[in-house]
């Protein structure tokens, strides 16, 4: 499993919900070291530059690659290497799937692009030492890979054994093996009547069996209705309709 992630990024302080609940708690418990560390301390000028303009033209600005480059030296055990994740919008799409395989992988190192990305041969010079992979939270924009570098952390420690105390709330969930790839049913809870709402009688009927295939049925109205993309995905359920 995981035992220790680290994150490169010129804005440190974005990672400070790090210390909080689960992936917090993981740390305090010693499960997992996550150690942030700012790409300016691997610059050499006065103004600690980490940008420049784009060879070939164009808009904005472009990461240069030698503070990268020292970083990696820096942080990089060769005996060691660790995964290395790059968020991008132009990247592969970061899956449950993905965070299950990180899961499993003693070391992380995510390394947070600004502007209009980081110079390229930073990744092909990582690539001969180190798995690289440059993946995407989905289809939109963000301004640097701060934001997907959290989300992808919380999905990944999550599933670290002995992070999570009860492991049953992993299986049942959206996405979760044992679900067909379908989205989760409607929960609820006390009280059965609220501002005029009732709860779902079969709920309350103590049928299992009943209970079980109602939540299926509405598994089922629910992935047609948001995420049909998942119906039609290889390996999805048999018996869509
Ligand atoms: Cl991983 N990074 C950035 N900068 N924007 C994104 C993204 C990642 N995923 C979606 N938009």
């Amino acid at each position: 499993p995981v035992q220790r992630i680290d994150i490169v990024s010129i804005f440190p302080e974005y990672f400070a919900p790090l210390g909080l609940s689960l992936v917090g708690k993981a740390v305090a418990s010693g499960l997992l070291a996550v150690d942030v560390h700012d790409l300016r301390d691997w610059t050499h000028d006065r103004h600690r530059t980490v940008d420049d303009t784009p060879y070939g033209g164009g808009a904005g600005m472009v990461m240069k690659p030698e503070p990268w480059g020292e970083a990696l030296d820096a942080l990089v055990d060769p005996e060691q290497p660790p995964v290395l994740v790059v968020p991008t919008p132009s990247g592969v799409p970061f899956t449950q799937a993905l965070a299950h395989e990180w899961a499993h992988e003693p070391r992380l190192l995510f390394a947070c692009g600004r502007y209009e990305g980081i110079d390229a041969r930073v990744m092909d010079h990582a690539r001969t030492r180190m798995q690289v992979r440059e993946v995407s939270l989905g289809d939109y924009v963000l301004n640097g890979g701060e934001v997907a570098v959290l989300a992808m952390v919380e999905a990944v420690v999550r599933l670290i054994p002995g992070v999570i105390g009860n492991p049953e709330s992993l299986v049942e969930e959206s996405y979760a093996e044992g679900q067909d790839g379908l989205l989760e049913y409607p929960v609820y809870t006390k009280p059965a009547s609220w501002r005029g709402l009732e709860v779902p009688p079969v709920l309350l009927s103590g049928d299992h069996g009943k209970v079980d295939a109602w939540r299926r049925e509405q598994s089922l109205d629910r992935t047609r209705a948001r995420r049909p993309d998942l119906l039609a995905a290889e390996g999805a359920v048999a018996d869509a309709s």
